[in-house]
C-alpha cells in the first residue's frame, strides 16, 4: 500500500485545492492531508486566512480524497509526520518547487503542477470571491509580487502583461500564469491590476485599468505630477474602484506601530524628522539611466517622504532640494528639506552615495530611532534625556513585505476600509507634488 501525504491551508477551498488532492490521492492508495492551524499560518507569515480550521478540515473531507486528516501546527513537523505515518510519497503544488527537496531523504517528493486561473465556483455557498489579479510589468518588483501574493488568502495572480512578448512569456512560464501582449485582452476576466512597470508608464496604465473597471494597486511613485495623482484618485472614487499607491512601508506592521508610538505623545511634541535611505545602484540599471524619471528621489523618495507627510502633514511652509548629480545629470544623492510651522524635516536618498539609513523622529520629551532597513520596520527604540531609559519595540516582518499592502488592498476591495488611513489619497497626492517640484527644479518636466 502506497501512503501519500500533503499539506495546506485550504482556505476558501477552490479548484486548485480539489485538483491537488485528487492527483495526490492518485499517486497512491492512502492519502493523509495536513491542514494548518491559524497559529502556524500566522507564524509562517500567511495572511488573511478567512475560514476557521474546522471549516477548512470539513472542505478537505468533502472533497472525498482524504483518507485521514491531521493538523499541521509547527515548523519541522513534516519530517516527523513522514516517519510517524510511514509515508512513501510527499506531494505538494509546484508553486513550492524545490522547497521540500530536503524531505527526499525520508520519502519520494512529488511536485504537482499548480492549477492556473482558479475562480470562486466552489465558493458560491460561502459567498466569497477570489480576486483575480493581472500584473503589468515583468521586472524585479513584479517577480517579488507573485510569491508574496501567495501568502495572502483570497487572491490569485492569473496573468501578466508586457508589450514585449519574450519578457511576458518568460515571466508567465516562471510563475505558471498566462500572459498577454494586448492590454484589452489582458484585462479580460481580471478583477484588479498591479502596475509594476517603469514610472513614466504608470499614469496611462492606471487610467486604462480604471477605465475598464479594474481596481488598481500601483507601485510607488504612482505618478510624478500632482494633477495626475488627483485625477486618478478622483476617477477611481467616481467609479467606486480601489486605487492604492504601493509604498510597502505604509502597510508594514512595524511602521504602523512606530507611527502609533510617535503620535502617542510619549516623545512629546514632534519637531524634527530625518529619514534617510541609500542603495548603491549599478550605473547601467534603469534607476540611473532613465533620464526622465530615474535618479535617487524618484526611486527612493516615497519611503523617506512617507513618515514626514504622515506625521507633519502636507502643509509645509517651504521645501528645498539639494542634489549631487552624475555626469549625465541624474541625481545620485538628494536631500529634501522641509520647513513646517512647528518643525523641520529632511528626506535624504542616494543611489550613488552611501549614507546611514535611519529614521529619526525627535520630540520635546525624547526621540524615536529606527535603523536601516527602517522602511521594512522590525525594530525601533525610544530614547529620553535619561540615557539609561530606552524602550525597545519589535514587530515581525515576513518576506519582502509586499504581502501587507496586498492584504490591505484586498480588504479594501472586500469593503473593509480600515486600511485607508495607512496611506491616504491626500498623502499620495502630496508626495506626487513634491516629486513634481523636484523635477521642475531639475528641469526634467518636459520628459515625464
Ligand atoms: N494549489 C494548487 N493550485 C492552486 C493553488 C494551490 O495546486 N492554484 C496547491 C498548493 O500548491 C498546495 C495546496 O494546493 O499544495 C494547498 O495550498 P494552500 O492552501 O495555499 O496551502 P499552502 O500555503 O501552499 O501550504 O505546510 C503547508 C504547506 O507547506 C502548503
Amino acid at each position: 500500500m502506497t501512503r501519500v501525504i500533503t499539506y495546506g491551508t485550504f482556505d476558501l477551498f477552490h479548484e486548485g485545492h480539489y485538483r491537488l488532492l485528487k492527483r495526490a490521492k492518485e499517486l497512491g492508495d492512502y492519502l493523509i492531508v495536513g491542514v494548518t492551524t491559524e497559529k502556524y499560518d500566522m507564524e509562517r507569515g500567511k495572511l488573511n486566512v478567512v475560514d476557521s480550521l474546522m471549516t477548512r478540515i470539513e472542505n478537505v473531507k468533502k472533497s472525498g480524497f482524504a483518507d485521514e486528516v491531521i493538523i499541521e501546527e509547527a515548523v519541522g513537523q513534516k519530517i516527523s509526520d513522514v516517519q510517524k505515518y510511514h509515508i512513501d510519497i510527499f506531494a505538494i503544488g509546484s508553486d513550492w518547487m524545490g522547497a521540500f527537496d530536503y524531505i527526499s531523504d525520508y520519502c519520494k517528493v512529488v511536485y504537482l503542477e499548480r492549477t492556473k486561473n482558479i475562480s470562486s465556483t466552489m465558493l458560491r455557498e460561502q459567498n466569497r470571491h477570489i480576486q483575480k489579479v493581472g500584473i503589468i510589468g515583468t521586472g524585479r518588483i513584479a517577480n517579488r509580487f507573485v510569491p508574496e501574493s501567495k501568502q495572502v488568502s483570497g487572491i490569485d495572480v492569473q496573468r501578466v502583461y508586457n508589450p514585449n512578448r519574450d519578457s511576458a512569456e518568460h515571466f508567465a512560464k516562471i510563475w505558471e500564469i498566462d500572459f498577454s501582449t494586448d492590454l484589452e485582452l489582458f484585462l479580460k476576466g481580471i478583477d484588479s491590476v498591479y502596475v509594476a512597470s517603469p514610472h513614466q508608464t504608470h499614469y496611462d496604465y492606471v487610467k486604462f485599468a480604471l477605465e475598464h473597471g479594474k481596481h488598481v494597486l500601483c507601485e510607488k511613485p504612482m505618478v510624478l505630477k500632482k494633477n495626475q495623482s488627483e485625477e486618478l484618485f478622483d476617477y477611481a472614487r467616481q467609479k467606486n474602484l480601489v486605487l492604492f499607491e504601493g509604498i510597502k512601508t505604509a502597510y508594514c506592521p512595524g511602521f504602523e506601530k512606530l507611527l502609533g508610538i510617535a503620535c502617542s505623545g510619549i516623545i512629546g511634541n514632534i519637531h524634527y524628522i530625518d529619514a534617510c535611505f541609500t542603495k548603491l545602484e549599478d550605473k547601467n540599471k534603469r534607476e540611473l539611466t532613465d533620464m526622465a524619471c530615474g535618479g535617487s528621489l524618484t526611486e527612493l523618495g516615497s519611503y523617506c517622504l512617507l513618515p514626514i507627510i504622515k506625521l507633519f502633514g502636507n502643509k509645509y511652509e517651504g521645501v528645498r532640494f539639494e542634489s549631487i548629480h552624475d555626469n549625465k545629470g541624474l541625481d545620485v544623492f538628494t536631500k529634501v528639506s522641509f520647513r513646517y510651522p512647528k518643525g523641520i524635516a529632511t528626506a535624504t536618498c542616494g543611489l550613488g552615495v552611501k549614507s546611514e539609513g535611519r529614521l529619526l523622529i525627535a520630540g520635546t520629551k525624547g526621540y524615536i530611532v529606527a535603523s536601516a532597513p527602517w522602511w521594512k520596520t522590525t525594530y525601533f527604540e525610544v530614547h529620553y534625556e535619561n540615557a539609561s531609559q530606552v524602550d525597545k519595540y519589535s514587530e515581525r516582518f515576513f518576506g519582502d513585505g509586499l504581502r501587507y499592502e496586498i492584504r490591505d488592498f484586498l480588504n479594501m476591495i472586500n469593503g473593509d476600509d480600515k486600511s485607508v488611513f495607512k496611506l491616504t489619497r491626500s498623502e499620495s497626492i502630496a508626495m506626487a507634488e513634491i516629486m513634481e517640484k523636484f523635477l521642475e527644479q531639475e528641469k526634467r518636466m518636459d520628459n515625464t
